[in-house]
């Protein structure tokens, strides 16, 4: 009895400390507009511990008002109609992710897919001795056109100053239905704090933890959504990005900790039915909430090119490299500067 009220009352002193350091942190980030590291590994520590309601919590003080005037039903998610709208919000809202019925027009990919192929990226070059399961990422830091004939690591990825460089994924991030639909998913004005784009090829199963592809979730902020435009046609064997429907709504008792895990515990906690292959046509456009457990599957033949894009709920967390703004066209200019706060993080010249 007195033993079960001592650990009460420890975990009880456990989650005060970190909601109080990351509460502190919050006010740090106000006036620095930096996180302290401590409070962001406070921030994924505590998240382990409540099995996920912390970042509930915390994300539902943070709330504010939003943007009134965006036209959800415009733009590249097509969705023409508030039914498609609001049943896109409860797919992802109930399994963690959606794959929307519009694609990204072939123009769009091509020309996407011709400038992945002639700008320069970073490697991550995987140790020799890696098991596939050990972490550790070593990006390097030489920019090299991506060759596929000399592959020397499982994922080439491009600098965010390339990617928001790339005129078709400038409409991308100023697109006001992405902006619409995250809004209303994370139930606040959304920032824009990451964009992402890779290529994937065949690797022999060596380094899946450095490329994300073993399981995981993603915590480097308190609440976002990101969406993945694939620019390859992906199926089975092209790395599918794989989704654990479902398990963004909290930790499974038996995965409560914080790192990657093996494809056999994951089925094992959430049963093979639910271990969702998303594969599609290049252009396929997806929602998803990598707050729950997910992968890209390693390939075994050919490559994959994916775009992605964050919105996040606050920029509390993970510090990334502010991206620089550069001139968009008129009409994303007008939005940048009508979205101010959602663009805050595309900074001044
Ligand atoms: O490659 C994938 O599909 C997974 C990528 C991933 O882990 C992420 O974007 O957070
Ligand atoms: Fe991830």
């Amino acid at each position: 009895m007195i033993r079960k009220y001592l650990r009460a009352f420890r975990a009880y002193k456990k989650r005060t400390r970190l909601y109080k350091s990351i509460s502190n942190g919050l006010e740090i980030l106000q006036a620095t507009g930096k996180t302290p590291e401590q409070a962001y590994h406070d921030m994924r520590e505590l998240f382990v511990f409540t099995a996920g309601k912390s970042n509930d919590v915390i994300s539902t003080k943070l709330s504010q008002s939003k943007y009134n005037n965006i036209d959800p039903l415009n733009g590249v998610l097509n969705l023409k109609t508030k039914q498609n709208f609001d049943k896109a919000l409860e797919g992802i809202r109930q399994d963690g992710y959606f794959v929307f019925d519009t694609k990204l027009s072939e123009d769009a990919v091509n020309r996407i897919v011709e400038y992945a192929k002639t700008t320069p990226c970073k490697y991550r070059k995987i140790a020799e001795n890696s098991t596939g399961t050990d972490y550790k990422i070593d990006v390097v830091n030489v920019e090299e056109i991506f060759d596929e004939n000399q592959i020397k690591s499982p994922v080439y990825q491009f600098g965010m100053d390339k990617i928001i460089a790339c005129k078709e994924i400038q409409k991308l991030v100023f697109d006001t239905s992405l902006l619409a639909f995250a809004q209303e998913y994370l139930n606040t004005k959304p920032i824009v704090d990451l964009l992402a784009m890779w290529w994937s090829v065949p690797y022999a199963g060596k380094g899946k933890s450095e490329a994300a592809q073993m399981y995981h979730f993603d915590l480097d902020r308190l609440k976002f959504i990101k969406f993945f435009f694939y620019l390859t046609d992906v199926d089975g064997e092209t790395g599918p990005h794989c989704y654990v429907r479902g398990s963004q709504k909290k930790l499974h008792p038996t995965l409560q900790r914080d790192g990657r895990f093996t494809d056999e515990e994951v089925e094992a906690a959430f049963g093979k039915e639910n271990l969702m292959e998303l594969g599609g046509k290049k252009g396929t456009i997806m929602a998803v909430d990598t707050r729950g457990l997910h992968k890209g599957k390693d390939l075994t033949k050919d490559k994959r090119l994916i775009f992605q894009i964050e919105f996040a709920n606050s920029m509390f967390g993970q510090t990334y490299p502010p991206f620089k703004k550069l001139d968009f066209d008129a009409e994303d200019e007008a939005t940048y500067s009508k979205y101010e706060f959602t663009y805050s993080q595309i900074m001044s010249k």
